[in-house]
């Protein structure tokens, strides 16, 4: 059975509205081992049991231009191992570098990104490693076969171009049908932005943005991964907008669902 790497990225440099997502991962962590609930997926696995999850800690970095290295650099140490990895940020601006290093280590990604926002403008506010442009990065390096984007309310010209220009499948939330889920024919690699949730669901992010998905909307289509899940990342949870740790306990239960159905996509099979 494959152990899952979990690595915290407290770094929130490049968000362009407001600070704070830098302190989510100990706080998802807390809200993980937190007594009120236990550590079973719903799939049925104790992920708390030993051999489940691996805590690589939090890693170190620092302001400045030398962070988006630091974080393919951490990233990499962990995907060599060949394990899945599962990231908590931290803000999006993150996915560019973890994805550039899960690349390295698996050359035929989809990625499937839940968000609010398409995060794919070519710059924004001058920064180029906004979170609001880690997907336009992404995609100009062909770092991966498929972008699939569940969830968006926020398209606008630029950014649909833009979708085009890179041919991403967005998935509007407009027009999500959940009896349609998007399928998958490679690795692949999540990356779930906190405000993809409803506010009402998940009122602890810097953009709430009305409108969104549900949690049990999400679980599916965590669930609905069928090949190997070999990276994912958790982002934009601002502890300093949660109520009453809404966001934090939903945080960790995605943790909880994420590992668990990267243990399944990667069992052996006989
Ligand atoms: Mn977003």
């Amino acid at each position: 059975m494959k152990t899952i790497r979990l690595i915290g990225i407290p770094y929130d440099e490049h968000s362009s509205y407001q600070r704070g997502s830098a302190w989510a991962p100990p706080v998802i962590r807390e809200a993980l081992y937190n007594p009120s609930s236990n550590m079973w997926s719903e799939t049925g696995m104790d992920v708390g049991a030993p051999g489940f999850i691996f805590d690589a800690g939090d890693v170190p970095v620092a302001d400045g231009v030398e962070a988006i290295a630091q974080i393919e650099a951490a990233m990499l140490a962990q995907v060599r191992h060949a394990d899945p990895v599962l990231a908590l940020g931290g803000d999006h601006a993150i996915t560019y570098p973890l994805v550039r290093a899960a690349a390295q280590q698996n050359p035929d990604l989809t990625i499937l990104h839940i968000d609010a926002h398409p995060d794919i403008y070519d710059e924004f506010e001058g920064d180029r490693f906004s979170h609001a442009c880690p997907f336009a990065r992404i995609m100009e390096e062909g770092l991966v076969k498929r972008l699939i984007q569940v969830g968006i309310r926020t398209m606008n010209g630029h950014c649909r171009e833009q979708a085009k220009r890179f041919g991403v499948e967005v998935i509007e939330m407009k027009d999500f049908d959940e009896k349609k889920l998007p399928v998958v024919n490679s690795p692949v690699y999540l990356s779930l932005d906190m405000d993809g949730l409803d506010p009402a669901f998940a009122p602890g992010v810097s953009h709430r943005e009305p409108g969104g998905l549900n949690v049990r909307q999400v679980i599916n289509l965590i669930r609905h991964i069928d090949l190997p899940l070999v990276a994912a990342d958790i982002v934009e949870f601002n502890p300093r907008r949660d109520v009453q740790d809404l966001t934090a306990m939903l945080c960790a239960k995605f943790v909880k669902e994420i590992t668990a159905q990267m243990v399944y996509t990667n069992r052996e099979k006989k």
